[in-house]
């Protein structure tokens, strides 16, 4: 990165992962050359209150990347932004002429900020008149937005934070806040800590991290959750715990949904057959769903990514509004949402089935309203096409332009080889993004080049209705541009100038304020009439606020609801009845496999950003399937060896973690992996492009599938000081290293040789001569490993074993780097694998201060017995506390130690 330095030193910010929402500080470098210092917590922000987990904690080193895209590209070729602009617009004018609007697509991302959004919403739905407006959302929160609709009339979310510690019981279902919003997370077990009387139940067919805090954990069948909402609602009217007061004054359909809930889940018995639970701990937690007015359902993917996620979601509510726990302190359905600003997606109305601020296109009066505020003169006039279906409409030859901005679909949507034959078949595919080289990036035929986190200026709203600032301090590298720009001048190009000339962003967001506000007189949730005169000055200023903040109410709303009235046209919230059904893909004996999918701790997504960070790849290296012993052992699959997932859609090859925290019959496998880190990993080739009826929202949670060890191969890993092309191998893996290049790789037994060669061609005669091969072979163990020396250095490095195994790559990459000739030690340490002075440090588990297993075993074995001693003695736990669930595994329980 080149441009000059802003003269800010240092600026407040939001952080750019996950619906937590954290505030940021972030200092700026002092020279252009000089890397971006670690960034800390902001103490002011209502989130976190200074806290930051390990993902947050590591942002600076992700800043600054070789791989931006740094101008935009045309057909693979360089091009400045005004040919690229254009190019497109000229594309689309064409394709809207010659098929309609609805031959254009936008697909968009909970990652992009609120002003990106709005314009790009407006365009399409105002300007082009199209509604083909998706997003990553779909895959995401798309069934929590209908269940809320459904049952409140508007997608409302009625909790705050400070609920989750104000509870005197947490039902968390299907979520794993320790891995996934840490911050919340933390913030539960330090309430829990202090109010030990606090219970917690994790819901979640799978044992998680989160599952430390809870007193108890309900491992259901995988999609069984609304029978056990459904159960509650009938367990409490049997009990007499309803609120009828609430139910008669504020509600509808009650007596249909209970007739519902109590022909659907009669009784406890069968509800605990029905989620293969046991009837003690079904009855432990109605008991104390009975016993406590002041509960929070707290709620994510394993709900939402289901074909009946919305049936789950209002299963939830019902049990909510059947007790009038709602819209009180420490009660509510909380649906938590997992990126940055998938809320202010929601805001401006950027879904297919939405029009604009919180209102659709079905809402009386609303087209019109829009199209006058707007001015606009071609309205879409009805939903456009969802995420899975806009693929395979792409694939059909319908929607001819699409133009995705900030989501990597050739990884996260089902089925990816759809994906793969819907882009090849659009005529233009526009992506725009940061990175260069992404599995998306490869399909497209225009690329614009993004302004990223640290770069853009705008506003995300967290899970808590929290608007706050992310700030563009940093300067854009290249030629990258804000997204909102480049939007705006596509919709300039395409004849709509008056509409999309916006000096500044914060002119985008006084505009969506405005229209929230616009004939709004109470009777739309979303309205931030307070900054629709907004100044620059006070946009730049602008202090976290929740809203609603109409005008006369700067200060925002804690929580909704609280008058139990809602958006309903009568005012009333709804009860839906509810009949609880099974995931549609049942595993069957061709596939016996139920496979579960999910995030790990210190990667996002499809690791365009995390990736960078060499201090997070070190928790989890490689991309796994977790399965239980009873199935490797009936399997032949070893710890850490080579696994094959197949299911009618396609396969991936992942490495064994052989666990108990997997069911029998059910694997586990982390989404994170793409073909720019693993040539064979990506999970969403095996999921079904089955999804939810009512929201769209792919069942990414539940897919069949068939296991097998692969035999007859060697493991190899490979440290390199250059990339290298593995094109031979049945497996790579590149683990993101500090210097030089580390692979984990499998080649097939007898094709290692040739395969040696075809990563060794030395082109360079001169050097040819100076190379020095050290070579060492094993006759028991078959292990054989070879080194390459230039000139006396290590230029190359080849492990080869038979069975997978655990070698510390790290001390091997740090011997890459060190420009004197190698010693003699150090020579016969290579080839032997352990250095004779350095300490093995096992696998990371504190990514902070790097702290790995082995070094945790070692002082749990010398005597320590609580995690504070660990902490003490290693730091392991003490700066972000990420890692704090897992280092509790480590210490032995009462019950171990007294053996
Ligand atoms: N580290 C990290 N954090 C992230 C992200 C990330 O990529 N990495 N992404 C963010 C985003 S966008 C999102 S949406 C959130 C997601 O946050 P979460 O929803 O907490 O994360 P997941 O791991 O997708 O899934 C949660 C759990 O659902 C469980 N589950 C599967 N099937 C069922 C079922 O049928 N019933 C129940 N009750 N549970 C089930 C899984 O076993 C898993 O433990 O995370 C956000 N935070
Ligand atoms: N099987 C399975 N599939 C899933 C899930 C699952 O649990 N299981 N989870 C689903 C969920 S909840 C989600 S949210 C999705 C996430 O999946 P994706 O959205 O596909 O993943 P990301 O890696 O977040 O993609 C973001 C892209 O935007 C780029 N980017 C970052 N910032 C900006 C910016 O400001 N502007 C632009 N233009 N580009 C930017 C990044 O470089 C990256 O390429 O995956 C979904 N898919
Ligand atoms: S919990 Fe972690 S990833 Fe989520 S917003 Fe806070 S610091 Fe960022
Ligand atoms: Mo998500």
């Amino acid at each position: 990165m080149t441009t000059a330095i802003k003269t800010v030193t240092s600026g407040k910010t939001t952080c750019p992962y996950c619906g937590v929402g954290c505030g940021v500080n972030l200092t700026l470098p002092r020279s252009a050359t000089e890397a971006v210092p670690p960034v800390s917590g902001d103490v002011d922000h209502p989130a976190n209150f200074g806290r930051l987990c390990v993902k947050g904690s590591s942002l600076a080193e992700t800043i600054q990347s070789d791989d931006r895209l740094l101008t935009p590209m045309v057909d693979g070729q360089p091009v400045d932004w005004e040919l690229a602009i254009e190019t497109v617009s000229a594309k689309i004018a064409q394709v809207i002429k010659d098929h309609g609007p609805d031959a254009f697509a936008f697909y968009l991302s909970g990652q992009i900020l609120t002003e990106d959004y709005y314009v790009a919403n407006k365009l399409a739905k105002g300007f082009i008149g199209t509604a083909n407006v998706d997003t990553n959302s779909r895959l995401c929160m798309a069934s929590a937005v209908v269940g809320y609709k459904r049952a409140f009339g508007s997608d409302t979310v009625p909790c705050n934070y400070e609920d989750l510690e104000l509870c005197d019981l947490l039902i968390m279902v299907g979520s794993n806040a320790a891995w996934t919003h840490p911050i919340l997370y933390q913030r539960i077990a330090a309430a829990k800590k202090q109010r030990p009387s606090m219970k917690v139940v994790v819901i979640d067919p799978r044992e998680t991290a989160t599952c430390d805090i809870a007193d108890l954990h309900l491992a259901i069948k995988p999609g069984s959750d609304a029978a056990i909402f459904s159960f509650l609602v009938s367990d409490s009217a049997q009990a007499g715990i309803l609120d009828h007061d609430f139910i008669d004054n504020h509600t509808t359909g009650f007596d249909v949904a209970l007739a519902q809930a109590n022909e659907s889940t009669p009784n406890l018995s069968f509800t605990a057959g029905f989620c293969e639970i046991s009837a003690q701990d079904l009855e432990r937690l109605a008991s104390w769903w009975r016993n406590t007015a002041k509960t929070v359902t707290f709620y994510s993917q394993g709900v939402n990514q289901s074909s009946s996620g919305v049936d789950k979601c209002n299963a939830i509510i019902n049990c909510h509004l059947a007790t009038g726990r709602i819209g009180k302190e420490g009660a509510g359905p909380f649906s938590i949402t997992g990126q940055p600003n998938a809320m202010g997606g929601r805001e401006v109305g950027g879904l297919a089935n939405q029009l604009a601020a919180h209102m659709d296109f079905a809402t009386p009066g609303a087209q019109g309203l829009v199209q006058r505020f707007w001015q606009a003169p071609n309205m879409a006039t009805e939903n456009g096409l969802k995420a899975v279906d806009l693929f395979q409409a792409m694939e059909e030859g319908k929607v001819k332009v699409v133009w995705i901005m900030s989501t990597n679909p050739m990884v996260s949507l089902p089925d990816t080889a759809q994906v793969r034959r819907a882009l090849e078949k659009c005529d233009l595919v526009i992506v725009s993004d940061c990175k260069a080289h992404t599995d998306t990036t490869a399909m497209a035929d225009v690329l614009f080049p993004a302004t990223g986190w640290s770069e853009k200026d705008g506003t995300v709203t967290n899970s808590e209705r929290c608007i706050s600032r992310q700030r563009g301090l940093l300067p854009a590298p290249g030629e990258a541009k804000h997204d909102w720009w480049a939007i705006c001048e596509v919709a300039k190009s395409l004849g709509f100038q008056e509409a999309f000339s916006y000096q500044d962003v914060h002119e985008i967001f006084a505009e969506h304020a405005a229209l929230s506000t616009f004939e709004n007189n109470g009777k739309r949730d979303f309205d931030i009439g307070h900054f629709s005169q907004i100044t620059q000055a006070e946009y730049d200023a602008l202090a976290p606020v929740q809203w609603p903040v109409p005008k006369g109410k700067s200060e925002g709303t804690k929580r909704m609801f609280g008058d139990g009235h809602f958006f309903t046209p009568d005012g009333r919230a709804r009860f839906i009845a509810i009949t609880p059904v099974l995931p549609k893909s049942q595993a069957s004996q061709e596939w016996p496999f139920t496979l579960n999918t999910g995030r790990v701790r210190d990667q996002w997504h499809t690791m365009t950003r995390t990736g960078d960070a060499t201090s997070l790849a070190k928790h989890t290296a490689q991309p796994y399937v977790e399965i239980h012993p009873k199935d490797a052992k009936r399997l032949g699959i070893k710890d850490k060896a080579l696994v094959r997932l197949t299911s009618l859609y396609g396969e991936a090859l992942l490495k064994a973690k052989v666990s108990r925290a997997v069911a029998p019959g059910n694997v586990f496998a982390p989404i994170h992996w793409t073909q720019q880190f693993a040539n064979a990993s990506v999970i969403s080739n095996l999921i079904p492009q089955v999804v939810d009826p009512l929201s769209g929202q792919p069942e990414s949670k539940h897919a069949r599938v068939q296991l097998e060890a692969v035999s007859d191969i060697c493991y190899g890993l490979i440290v390199s000081a250059v990339p290298l092309v593995l094109s031979d191998c049945l497996y790579w893996c590149q683990v993101p290293s500090e210097q030089g290049c580390h692979y984990e790789v499998v080649w097939p037994n007898g094709q290692t040789q040739a395969s040696l060669k075809s990563i060794d061609v030395e082109q360079n005669q001169e050097l040819a001569e100076k190379i020095e091969w050290l070579e060492y072979l094993n006759p028991v163990t078959q292990q054989m490993r070879l080194a390459k020396l230039v000139s006396q250095k290590l230029t190359l490095l080849v492990y080869l074993h038979p069975q997978p195994e655990a070698i510390m790559a790290d001390w091997l990459i740090s011997r890459l780097v060190i420009n004197t000739p190698l010693s003699v030690k150090d020579r016969l340490a290579i080839l032997v694998g352990i250095p004779a002075n350095i300490e093995d440090k096992g696998e990371i588990v504190c990514s902070c201060y790097q702290v790995g297993s082995k070094q945790i075993e070692k002082a749990v074995e010398s005597g320590i017995c609580s995690v504070d001693e660990l902490g003490d003695k290693l730091k392991c736990g003490t700066n972000c506390g990420s890692c704090l669930p897992e280092l509790k595994r480590f210490i032995p329980s009462v019950a171990e130690l007294s053996v």
